[in-house]
């Protein structure tokens, strides 16, 4: 286990940029949202000023209106990656930062998450409470932003408008709003992914030429969130991102009090958007969470692995859980009494595009699996939960720090030494084994 520690932190420690960790060499050179609340989380097991660092800097890519976008790019120009900052043009919005480039979209919001657990690990309790009053501003401006421009209605759930919002790029439960976009004169671009992973393993042309339509009508609108909620054919609100938030409000909320803030206004939020939650992301038929798709008007039912994430946000009723752990611990996801299946897949092994090659269509996340690990544990699922815990422990172990991994074959896809691979691994020995 010594070895593997080691080789978690190596992994952190070469994917440093310096003010920043990539995700990783081979596909990822710049700062990724979720990612760097992951690796921050990563980084509070061994090396608290790191974990700060890495948060803060993220956050100067913030927005006036508090959305902390999806990627912050390096400052050194790079041609590792596409889409490029330039190919962005946010600067054409009044609400980008000045000073350096950012994408335009959202990510799912670890980082409340993040700082709470960096101060809670923190050994210098001074410091850390320094950096707690520093981000918290940032980081309720960016709640704020879910809470309210990006839900417009005041349902008590936020939207997303990209399919990379969500994180999960290219989930099957993209498939069916996406079919709606008519391309017309998309320019040209070049994809830059191909160059280090084969094309069975990425999203297809497909879905970027619909990943680049869309970024091209932020552009035509200068990023103005009312006039794109009213004309983007792609238009969500995603179980995933919103349970993420719940969660986020919740240690939010906990922040506040640490710091003599009111919490009130952070707690309404929390109690709005989980019952939001469970009245219109919750599929009574079927006893499972799926997106809603705002432009159809109607759920999208598709079985992936983002509908047990309230389980992280202790959003479902005891009743409801059970439905979800009956379906988490059968064939579909893998059941812990199956000797030939790693849980847990991103999507219903049995589903029609089930892939287990292929990234969000399939294979295992360990980002996935930390999250509904900690789910199953807050509704008293400890068996389930410890065997989520052996196969994120035993797939690092066997396969290494990949990207994502084959359910059956385990073997890992994508990029490999991946930083919250290695980070969420780091968090999940810590308890049994005292990181230093
Ligand atoms: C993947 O997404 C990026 C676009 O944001 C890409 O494919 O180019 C996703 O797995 C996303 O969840 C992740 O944050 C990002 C960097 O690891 O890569």
């Amino acid at each position: 286990m010594k070895e593997l520690i080691k080789g978690a932190q190596a992994v952190l420690k070469n994917n440093w940029m310096g003010g920043y960790t990539r995700p990783s060499a081979l596909l990822y050179p710049h700062q990724w949202s979720w990612d760097s609340a992951f690796i921050a989380i990563g980084y509070s097991t061994f090396d608290e000023h790191r974990a700060q660092t890495e948060l803060l800097s993220l956050f100067r890519g913030q927005w006036k209106n508090g959305m902390i976008p999806h990627i912050v790019y390096s400052p050194n120009p790079s041609d590792a990656y596409f889409p490029d900052a330039e190919f962005w043009n946010t600067t054409s919005s009044k609400q980008a930062p000045s000073g350096l480039q950012t994408s335009g979209i959202t990510h799912p919001p670890v980082h409340a998450t993040a700082a709470l657990t960096i101060y809670n690990r923190a050994k210098n309790r001074r410091s850390a409470l320094e950096f707690l009053k520093e981000i918290f501003p940032n980081l309720l401006a960016s709640h704020r932003f879910f809470h309210t421009i990006r839900d417009p209605l005041g349902e008590g759930l936020a939207y997303i408008r990209h399919p990379w919002a969500s994180g999960l790029d290219n989930s099957p439960t993209w498939d069916i709003p996406l079919q709606r976009i008519e391309l017309g004169d998309t320019p040209g671009f070049e994809r830059k992914d191909l160059r280090g992973v084969p094309l069975e393993e990425r999203p297809r042309d497909w879905d970027y030429n619909r990943y680049i339509y869309l970024v091209e009508l932020f552009k035509e609108h200068s990023y103005d969130e009312a006039e794109l909620f009213k004309s983007c054919p792609f238009l969500l609100q995603d179980p995933l991102v919103n349970s993420i938030l719940v969660k986020a409000d919740s240690d939010l909320a906990g922040i506040a009090e640490i710091l003599g803030e009111d919490p009130s206004e952070i707690r309404g939020w929390e109690e709005k958007t989980k019952k939001a939650i469970n009245k219109k992301l919750w599929h009574r038929g079927h006893g499972f969470y799926d997106a809603y798709d705002l432009r159809a008007d109607e759920m999208i039912e598709v079985d992936t692995a983002s509908g047990f994430v309230p389980l992280y946000g202790g959003i479902p009723t005891r009743s409801q859980a059970r439905k979800l752990y009956k379906y988490l611990d059968s064939k579909s996801f893998c059941s812990i009494h199956e000797k030939k299946c790693f849980s847990i897949p991103n999507y219903n092994r049995e589903g029609v595009h089930f892939d287990p090659v292929n990234y969000w269509r399939g294979p295992i996340w360990i980002n996935m699996n930390w999250i509904i690990m900690q789910g199953l544990r807050r509704y008293d699922y400890v068996d389930k939960a410890d065997s989520v815990k052996a196969d994120i422990i035993e797939l690092v172990r066997r396969y290494g720090f990949h990207e994502y991994y084959d359910p059956f074959k385990g073997r890992g896809y994508g990029s490999t030494d991946f930083s919250w691979t290695a980070a969420l691994f780091l968090d999940t020995v810590f308890d049994d084994e005292k990181i230093q």
